[in-house]
């Protein structure tokens, strides 16, 4: 039987109905136990349109003898048979299932990425997630859910920035916006050369790095080791890192 945690937002319809419903359909899949299941939290919206209406999220904890994969092909099933329409990334949805871990294992395919690569830095994931797993461990930085949710309450409010030169404006423009948007109280620091990295103390909330060209590999697995906190990988589209990178702010504040 694997662990497994997963996090349910809604933020259209009747809310509470929709996570009754997911919880009750899950636990009747034959290889699904339900073990337990976090009260719901009333969070704003992070990233996506302006005008979206409040969240409830919640966590639910279950015990499965389903693999990774098939696990999530269960959770989109059930969004879909509770009404879920999929029109826009971070749009309003009725329903929202997400894999955030499957006992400590690690997986990458086109479709599924576990643990849940925003998970960690998300308040509106792990604080309901804290209530039910607190000792689950997340295992790309190997704190758990309860050492997560204390790196981002009491770390500095900084975001450190792992770029290669290639990058040098795009990380100009949304370093001026960053200042303008949670300056003076965050700061967004560029981290380029592994001895910075090593031997400090890292003291800050994030590490944010660039999706590589190729030349940026060892950089980041250098900052990647001796970080222990939250990653972001950034896609270069100068728009797209910024809006990424915006949103993880947003929802660590
Ligand atoms: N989910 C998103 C985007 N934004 N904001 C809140 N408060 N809660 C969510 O569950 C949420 C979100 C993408 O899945
Ligand atoms: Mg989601
Ligand atoms: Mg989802």
């Amino acid at each position: 039987m694997m662990d497994c945690l997963i996090a349910f937002g809604s933020n259209q319809g009747d809310r509470e109905r929709a996570y009754e419903a997911a919880v009750n359909s899950l636990n009747q899949h034959p290889q699904v136990e339900i073990v337990a299941v976090s009260k719901l939290h009333v969070t704003a919206a992070v990233g996506g349109p302006g005008d979206q209406s409040s969240y409830l999220n919640g966590a639910i904890r279950l015990s499965t003898t389903l693999g990774g994969e098939d696990l999530h092909q269960l959770l989109i099933q059930t969004e879909n048979d509770l009404g879920r329409i999929r029109l826009n990334r971070w749009g309003s949805r009725t329903i929202d299932l997400d894999l955030l871990l499957y006992g400590e294992s690690q997986i990458s395919t086109p479709n599924l990425t576990v643990p849940h690569p925003r998970m960690s830095f998300r308040r509106f994931v792990l604080e309901p997630a804290c209530e039910i797993a607190a000792e689950m461990i997340h295992s790309p930085s190997r704190l758990t859910i309860g050492q997560l949710i204390e790196q981002i309450e009491t770390a500095n409010r900084r975001v450190l920035c792992l770029a290669d030169g290639a990058l040098d404006e795009t990380l100009t423009e949304i370093a001026a916006e960053f200042g303008r948007k949670f300056g003076p109280v965050w700061t967004l620091e560029r981290v380029d050369q592994c001895d910075q990295i090593n031997g400090n103390p890292m003291n800050a909330v994030l590490m944010a790095y660039f999706a590589s060209d190729g030349s940026a590999v060892d950089t980041c697995w250098m900052a990647a080791k001796n970080f222990k906190g939250p990653m972001l990988e950034l896609p270069r589209d100068p728009a797209l890192a910024r809006r990424e990178l915006f949103a993880a702010v947003e929802a660590i504040q």
